[in-house]
């Protein structure tokens, strides 16, 4: 029999990828359970070309439900995973709630795809969309040349803040485009910009060199989520992580500059070679030609991208890359897709 699924968070950014996603992919489903907030109950949205009413969430959706996933805030997540757990459900979480758990596996099926039967409280995390933008690649790099150390730059898009993310860059941008005179004062945009939203600085005609919350000793949230996800996917737990993270006016797709360190030596076209052969994997790197990834190429695709690879100048042992994802497809909803399709096949084994 096919398992069913339900998507809680179903009408959110992410969601709404998650059902073009499904759309796409090849139909693992039997039923799709569409759930959301009160607010949001009784509308019909289509999934797989069939057209499905929104329910809204309680604890008797999950009855029956063998697979759910939540694309909802943590706290959403942090009080209704464990209750569709309970029902029955594997909960598919993407959500940063219970990423660090030890009890909760974070999984990359590229990577760690192993992980996800070791789920103790029938809880799987998704990673963070930043870490997502590169663990696929370094993870593959990792597995032959073993890696020591990652220094990261991300150059995150809008849209990691959500819809008021997208709608406030699009305000500023249409804002700084009108008046010609912008742009080349100190604080000019500071002045003309109606709000910042998520962001703590214009984000029009500008790079803000922040993302998340802020944490000890002047680190945010989320370049300690990049820290800790990928020690925890890739198994190191003590891998030296160090991440600056800024966000750009790009609306969807994160893009990371990344220093890796390895065990051993590795030369550019090796590097080149095992990228371009990996699992969810593109190369794009002749710079004479002017091939490298760029987020606006990048945006609506599945894989991670990856460009600009050179062997570091003062150490054979390191590499420098450029790094592109889609941060609501790989770095949300389609990774949670795929572990769910990994979950999936326990079902119809059965
Ligand atoms: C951001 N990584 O881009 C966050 C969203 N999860 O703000």
């Amino acid at each position: 029999r096919l398992p069913t699924l339900a998507i809680v968070g179903a009408t959110g950014a992410v969601g709404t990828v998650m059902l073009d996603i499904l759309t796409q992919r090849e139909n693992v489903w039997g039923e799709i359970r569409l759930i959301a907030s009160p607010r949001s109950a009784g509308k019909v949205l289509s999934v797989r070309g069939e057209d499905v009413v929104v329910q809204a969430l309680a604890p008797e959706v999950f009855d029956g439900v063998d697979v759910a996933m939540f694309d909802v805030p943590d706290e959403v997540s942090k009080e209704w995973a464990p209750i569709a757990a309970a029902r029955g459900a594997v909960a598919v979480d993407n959500s940063g709630a219970f990423r660090l758990d030890s009890d909760v596996p974070l999984v990359v099926p590229e990577v760690n795809a192993d992980q996800v039967r070791n789920r103790p409280r029938g809880i799987i995390s998704n990673p963070n969309c930043t870490t997502l933008s590169m663990i696929v690649a370094i993870g593959a790099l990792h597995r032959t040349y073993g890696v020591q150390e990652l220094v990261v730059s991300s150059y995150q898009a809008a849209s990691g803040a959500g819809q008021e993310g997208i709608d406030v860059l699009r305000d500023q941008m249409a804002k700084a485009a009108s008046d010609r005179t912008l742009g080349d004062k100190s604080g000019d945009m500071r002045s003309a910009v109606d709000e910042l939203g998520p962001f703590p600085a214009p984000l029009a005609y500008n790079v803000v060199p922040w993302a998340g919350s802020l944490k000890d000793d002047g680190w945010s949230s989320e370049e300690l989520k990049v820290r800790n996800e990928s020690r925890k996917i890739l198994g190191l737990p003590d891998l030296k992580v160090s991440a600056t993270c800024v966000r750009v006016p790009v609306i969807t797709t994160h893009s990371l500059v990344v220093h890796a360190t390895f065990d051993s030596e590795i030369a550019a076209d090796d590097a080149r070679k095992l990228l371009g052969a990996a699992e969810g994997v593109e190369v794009l790197d002749d710079p004479a030609k002017g091939e490298f990834p760029t987020p606006n190429d990048v945006v609506g695709t599945d894989p991670t991208w990856v460009g600009r690879i050179r062997q570091s100048i003062d150490d054979p042992k390191s590499l420098d890359l450029f790094l592109c994802g889609d941060n609501l497809r790989k770095g949300a909803a389609l990774n949670t897709a795929q572990i769910a399709e990994v979950v999936a096949k326990e079902f119809t084994r059965a």
